[in-house]
């Protein structure tokens, strides 16, 4: 998978995308995430991108032909490739998005949007473009939503999550639509709070019970919406 982002602040992008999981996806040949600055694209002295609104209101719109020339200067892609605009303004991205993205492409453009929003011609001239938010509250560019997105769609990309189990087991990955179990690790026991006898058993079935009992009270608690209908 190739992911070229679009952005005024391509730091904020590969410092993360250099680190962790996704930094190694990098270095394993399985990913790669490029970013393109469109104030490199401004063709104005001043580097200027933004504009105030037509119409008049509050902020600044991102202008069209920066992005669109730093979109073009990407050359050919595969003809599928879509172009995911961030912004609240969409539908909300989720984790079989992130799956049928990770199976559908090969490459995949971010735009991150930036003060009040993007020329709404942007969307009109470039192919394939997709609207998506992460969620119902305002931020204040798109580069977080990008790298919520490209680490989702990475992790279901073979090979770079280690141990294929823990993805098909994540909370809603389809085969689960439970939140997740409390997790343990070492030591035994931590001020005071012992690890759950149950899990120092040995007795695989006992504890796949008690896991999904545990999914259930976590889920019951939090997000009561996803239990399935009595
Ligand atoms: Cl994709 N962009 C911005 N700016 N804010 C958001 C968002 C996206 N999704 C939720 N809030």
């Amino acid at each position: 998978m190739n992911f070229t982002v679009l952005t005024l602040f391509p730091d904020v992008i590969n410092h993360y995308c250099n680190a962790s999981i996704v930094g190694r996806g990098q270095q394993a040949g399985l990913l790669s995430v490029n970013t393109v600055n469109p104030r490199d694209f401004s063709g104005n002295k001043h580097n200027r991108v933004d504009d105030t609104p037509y119409g008049g209101g509050a902020g600044m719109v991102m202008m069209a032909p920066p992005i669109v020339s730093a979109y073009e200067s990407l050359g050919e892609l595969p003809a599928n490739t879509p172009v995911i605009l961030t912004t609240p303004a969409g539908p909300t991205f989720n984790q079989p998005m992130a799956k049928q993205w990770a199976d559908a492409y090969s490459h995949m453009v971010f735009l991150c949007g930036h003060y009040e929003g993007i020329d709404a011609r942007v969307a009109k001239v470039l192919p394939n473009v997709m609207p998506v938010s992460i969620g119902d509250y305002v931020l204040t560019g798109g580069e977080l939503p990008a790298l919520c997105m490209m680490d989702a769609v990475s992790r279901y990309i073979p090979g770079v999550v280690q141990k294929a189990d823990s993805v098909t087991e994540d909370s809603f990955s389809g085969e689960q639509t439970l939140l997740e179990h409390a997790h343990y690790t070492r030591p035994a026991e931590f001020r005071g709070h012992a690890v759950p006898d149950i899990l120092l058993s040995g007795d695989h079935a006992k504890i796949a019970a008690w896991r999904h009992q545990q999914s259930v009270h976590v889920t019951q608690r939090y997000r009561p919406e996803l239990l399935p209908p009595e």
